[in-house]
């Protein structure tokens, strides 16, 4: 062995042993990695794969991706960009594809000086799917040749080597997630397909290809948008009505990156701003956000100054201005710095300036340009001034509003015992006779249970001055003592578990339905920390003899129906379905749905809400056809409407 020989096996020696420590970590600490082991976790594998082949796409190298759930549930994803590098690196002696499954952190940061973009927030890197995986199959195909790499568990099972030759340039990588290392590996196509789809509007002109292999659930989708975040803008806005036929699009870039922004009002008065820095969304917001909001204010302000419309010093404030806005803000920078709890804050302030000189110049041209749109959305900005000040004057009047018992709490709450709301539980119930179960199961020292019945109001359509004086949400509001919309303090919440428990069918879907849009749209805060819950309550009743036992998936009644029938092949088990929660007694509700040792509870999550969200103004909103469609797609669906 020559020297070169030697000092090569030795940085090779040194680096296997990084490389096991790293990848061992990864399967002892997934969460560290990836977050969760859930289905969250699961799912961001497949992202931690994309992302690569954007960046590629982003380098200017790829125009089509492919992510396939195979027939067996594994996953492949598959790019036409130049393949990843397989020459070996002076720096390990090894292929730089080995590297990229093999050391942590490795992803892009190799060949030609990296990307002007860097890579995923979270962007551990293809190494973490590998620790996280079975097995898992690379395959690159580059210089007419088709090359192979296999891994299982963060060890490689076969060392790169050709396996054959090609005409086209590419990478593929297959894998199927470790079992051990999840709660589910059952892939959910609707989930990638979603994340797919916004991936092709924040990059425009590239083609995303989701298709899903498993029997009986074959399907495909292909996206690709010319026009990028407008069309994304227009995506979102498709159950709403618009209030100005075009969206408004700018964008402009200076020595430290580049921004794009996307706007359309509608006629309803939620504000919808989704912003992304590198693709990634900013779901806190940042400097981005800032300067698109402040200088949409700016630019309003002066405009409707210039026209005569605002006199005499009259100025809208910011949120008038957003009132119905649909809008996507989108950066891209080498160096974005991620803050905020869920490190998903743009801290750059940098983006601010751009952001706010874009949308400040670009907006008044149009503006000019526009007049009757200009007009119009300042109008909008108007009437929604004067609303947040009648909705301040009924906000005042709730405090002295009848309904209310002594001590300010509504007659339908049975509150409990305990004042420490760490500890306090809030049941959320609909109809009497479920509501009633409850108040008699529950227990009080640390359960509340607070009933609700009848239709509820519409806040889609309502004004948030309606929203407040409203009969049906004024005990929730109440109840939960932390206010509401701009006033809303989450510290002086009452209770830190808040449980919607209501039937699966069409009433109970509807109130979960409202709620969770009225929490979303109100008590936004109560979602982002996790305050928010469903109750799970079981679906079947299974008997034999004296023995008694509940089933909450259809899964779960065939497990327990063979287990108690044990050996005998030949024993009765009697399965009944439960119609709904008021045909439960006190103690089947405490025993299957309330009691702590034994319930199931589901934690909304901001996206559960925002699905509701979506769902709810389809449903309640003004557009038609929309709905039509909806309903009648899902039609066969609507008993189960699950959020
Ligand atoms: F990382 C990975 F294995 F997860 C992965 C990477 C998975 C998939 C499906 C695709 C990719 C990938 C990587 N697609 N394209 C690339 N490109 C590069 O790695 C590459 C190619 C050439 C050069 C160069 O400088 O010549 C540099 C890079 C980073």
């Amino acid at each position: 062995m020559d020297k070169d020989e030697r000092t090569q096996l030795e940085a090779y020696d040194a680096s296997e042993i990084q490389v096991l420590e790293g990848l061992e970590a990864v399967r002892k600490r997934p969460g560290m990695y990836i977050g969760t082991t859930s289905a969250d976790g699961l799912h961001h594998l497949v992202y931690e794969i994309v992302d690569n082949s954007i960046d590629e796409a982003l380098a200017g190298f790829c125009t089509r991706i492919t992510v396939q759930i195979n027939a067996d549930g594994t996953v492949t994803v598959k790019d036409n960009g130049r393949g990843i590098p397989v020459d070996i690196q002076p720096q390990t002696g090894r292929p730089a594809l080995e590297v990229v499954f093999t050391v942590l952190h490795a992803g892009g940061k190799f060949g030609g000086g990296g990307y002007k973009v860097a890579g995923g927030l979270h962007g551990v890197g293809a190494s973490v799917v590998n620790a996280l995986s079975e097995w898992l199959v690379a395959e690159v195909h580059k210089d007419g040749k088709i090359y192979q790499m296999k891994f299982s568990r963060g060890d490689i099972t076969q060392e790169m080597k050709v396996v054959g030759t090609t005409d086209r340039t590419g990478t593929t990588v297959t894998f199927k997630p470790d079992a051990e290392m999840f709660d589910t590996v059952d892939f959910d196509y609707d989930t990638l397909h979603t994340r797919m789809r916004e991936q092709a509007f924040l990059n425009a002109g590239l083609q995303i290809r989701t298709v899903d292999l498993r029997p009986d659930r074959e399907q495909e989708d292909v996206m690709c948008y010319e026009g990028g975040i407008r069309e994304f803008v227009t995506y979102l806005n498709r159950n709403k009505t618009a209030l100005h036929s075009q969206v408004i699009y700018m964008n402009g870039s200076n020595d430290d990156g580049e921004a794009e922004i996307a706007l359309q009002y509608n006629s309803g008065y939620n504000e919808r701003i989704l912003s992304f820095a590198n693709n990634i969304r900013t779901s806190e917001g940042g400097m981005h956000e800032t300067g698109f909001k402040t200088a949409l204010t700016r630019a309003l302000n002066a405009y409707g100054t210039r026209m005569g419309i605002l006199k005499n010093e009259e100025k809208v404030s910011g949120e008038d201005c957003r009132e119905g806005i649909t809008a996507v803000v989108s950066v891209k920078l080498s160096d974005a710095q991620f803050e905020g709890q869920t490190k998903t804050k743009l801290g750059n302030a940098s983006m601010r300036t751009l952001v706010d000189s874009i949308v400040y110049d670009k907006l008044s041209v149009f503006f000019e340009e526009n007049p009757a749109t200009g007009k119009q959305i300042l109008d909008k900005a108007l009437t929604a001034s004067r609303a947040r000040e009648a909705a301040r004057k009924a906000r005042e009047s709730i405090r002295n509003k009848s309904g209310l018992e002594s001590g300010g709490m509504p007659e339908k709450l049975k509150d409990c015992n305990e004042k420490d709301p760490a500890l306090c539980e809030i049941y959320i119930v609909e109809g009497d006779s479920a509501a009633g179960s409850a108040n008699q199961g529950r227990d009080s020292r640390f359960q509340a249970v607070l009933s609700m019945w009848g239709k509820m109001l519409n806040v889609e359509k309502a004004r948030m001055d309606k929203v407040y004086k409203n009969e049906k949400l004024q005990p929730v509001i109440a109840a939960l003592g932390a206010g509401i919309g701009d006033d809303f303090n989450v510290e002086k919440l009452r209770y830190h578990k808040i449980i919607i428990m209501a039937d699966a069918d069409v009433d109970g879907s509807h109130i979960r339905t409202l709620l969770l849009t009225f929490f979303f749209r109100y008590m936004r805060p109560l979602i982002e920390n996790g305050y928010v819950y469903s109750a799970v309550p079981p679906l079947y009743k299974l008997t034999r003899g004296k023995q008694q036992r509940v089933a909450y998936s259809d899964a779960e009644r065939d497990r327990i129906s063979a287990e108690m029938r044990g050996d005998n092949p030949n024993a009765k088990v009697d399965i009944s379905r439960y119609k709904g929660l008021g045909e439960m007694d006190k103690e089947e509700l405490w025993e299957t749905t309330m009691d702590p040792e034994k319930r199931t509870l589901r934690r909304i999550t901001l996206g559960d809400a925002i699905e509701a969200d979506q769902i709810f103004s389809l449903l309640m909103g003004e557009e038609v056809e929309p709905r039509r469609q909806w309903i009648e797609s899902n039609a066969k669906y609507v008993v189960n409407l699950d959020i």
